[in-house]
């Protein structure tokens, strides 16, 4: 067994899922797909959790990729993954929309845990290695890292928004939070307003001098930048053409009983994505007539997540509600306007469900990009389909040729999707090129030599430049 990497990625994760007793299978996702080329080019190494609390188990090889696992016990899950990193963190960092959790206990928990994966990364990463840590799990691993291996080149990359200054200010550990950040040498965010959000942050919370995008802190510079995720559009493109799968989605319209309009949602049931303003939209869409039941079908994936944070519970009784009362209002016997789906499915079914859709929905309220308009449009070769998008998704800063929607204003969204269906091919083949061509030409391959050039760059250590 190898002893150290040159290549480390740590994330709360390991980017593989347990497959009966002793088998793993690499997880699905574009995270992966980007890194993997680069882990085995460089000799890489992944830093993270398996997934099972109280599991202690040694590193191991699997798919071409060496994993070292970082244990959690149960009260950590509870304390640090749902507790800090999803009751807190996550609500905070969208907006607010749900309230964030502050207690010193959950604090205590996420210090301890951050602290266990800066001690597992400054074991395994070879002298000057280069270490990217991954997500808001994680923000205080740059600073305790740097403080064990100041010889490491030190990169963090922030899945989910970065909150504007009146709403970071919230947190009681704020300070403790930006000094974290710090201790990268780049601190890489979906969009540029991340980015400035974080350097007036450590401006007026920290007192730092920055010029522009870089901040001065104990003689280095930290460079704060937005790196737009993407997906693997070769992949899915590829997919997307698969006689199998153009087949499965001719018979997933043949058993909605192949509506005129099939509009689609996707995303884990959470309460950042709107997914119930968006069944709102369409059941008033119903009520007032503008679109008949049988004329239109409305699939919603929502996929189980979070399962024991009281939030996620509530709101996955607030939308069956909704569900239940359209279905219930507008529903024939045997045919309901509604698909509501709390499962998770396979990848090629998901990719069948974008090709058989005529009306992607996507409305969340704050989300940091959003892959699945990113996939959808991927999955869009016939330059058929509507992009219905919340102007609150990173990904509205690139896909300008959607139907940009503000998920607060349904009336606003309800003309949006009417908009949508009755689109004429042509204006809609005239958007979804636009779209396709910029997914095409940023995909995740990009987002990931783009991080880790930046990283690698001169100008983000000055004493090598
Ligand atoms: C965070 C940020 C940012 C969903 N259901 C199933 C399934 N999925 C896949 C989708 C997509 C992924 O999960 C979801 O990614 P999103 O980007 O839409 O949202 P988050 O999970 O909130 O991700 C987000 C992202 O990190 C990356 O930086 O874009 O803003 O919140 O790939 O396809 N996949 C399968 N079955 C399902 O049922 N196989």
């Amino acid at each position: 067994m190898r002893s150290t990497s040159s290549f480390l990625i740590v994330a709360n994760r390991l980017p593989v899922d347990r497959v009966g007793e002793k088998e793993w299978r690499r997880s699905p996702g574009g995270l992966v797909t980007a890194i993997a080329p680069v882990m085995q080019r460089r000799d890489g190494a992944w830093l993270g959790w398996t997934g099972a609390a109280g599991e202690e188990l040694k590193p191991f090889e699997d798919d071409g990729m060496h994993l070292i696992p970082v244990p959690l016990s149960e009260r950590e899950v509870e304390l640090y993954y749902e507790g800090f990193s999803n009751a807190t963190l996550w609500p905070l960092y969208h907006d607010v929309v749900a309230t964030p959790v502050y207690s010193r206990v959950l604090w205590d928990a996420y210090r301890a845990v951050n602290e266990r994966f800066a001690r597992a990364a400054a074991e395994a990463a070879a002298p000057g290695a280069v270490v990217w840590v991954q997500d808001y799990q994680l923000q205080l691993v740059p600073a305790i890292l740097r403080s064990l291996r100041p010889d490491l080149k030190i990169g963090f990359f922030l899945h989910i928004p970065f909150p504007p200054v009146e709403l970071f200010c919230q947190l009681p550990w704020r300070k403790e939070i930006l000094e974290g950040l710090l201790g990268a040498d780049l601190v890489g965010f979906q969009r540029p307003g991340g980015a400035s959000n974080f350097v007036r942050l450590c401006r007026r919370l920290l007192g730092l001098q920055n010029s522009r995008n870089e901040i001065q802190v104990d003689g280095r510079a930290v460079r704060a930048e937005a790196f737009p995720i993407s997906v693997d559009f070769g992949e899915l493109d590829q997919l997307a053409r698969d006689q199998r799968i153009q087949l499965r989605a001719k018979e997933i319209r043949a058993e909605l009983g192949d509506p005129e309009h099939l509009l689609l949602g996707v995303d884990r049931l959470d309460y950042t994505k709107g997914i119930g303003q968006r069944l709102k939209a369409f059941g008033e869409l119903l009520a007032d007539g503008s679109v008949k039941p049988g004329d239109a079908a409305f699939v919603q994936v929502a996929t189980p997540t979070r399962e024991r944070v009281a939030e996620y519970v509530k709101l996955r009784g607030d939308i069956e509600l909704r569900v239940g009362r359209i279905n219930g209002e507008h529903g024939m016997l045997g045919r309901q306007p509604i698909s509501y789906l709390h499962q998770s499915y396979r990848r090629d079914e998901l990719a069948a469900l974008y090709c058989a859709a005529d009306v992607m929905v996507v409305t969340p309220l704050r989300d940091g990009m959003n892959l699945v308009a990113k996939e959808y449009v991927s999955c869009r070769h016939d330059l058929r389909g509507a992009l219905v998008l919340s102007e609150f998704a990173g990904a509205a800063d690139e896909l300008r040729q959607a139907f940009l929607v503000n998920p607060y204003d349904i009336a606003g969204m309800k003309r949006a999707m009417l908009a949508a269906m009755r689109a004429t091919p042509h204006e809609l083949a005239r958007r979804m090129r636009s779209l396709r061509r910029r997914v095409a030409g940023h995909d995740v391959d990009r987002w990931a030599g783009d991080f880790l050039s930046a990283l690698e760059s001169p100008a983000s250590n000055p004493k090598s430049g």
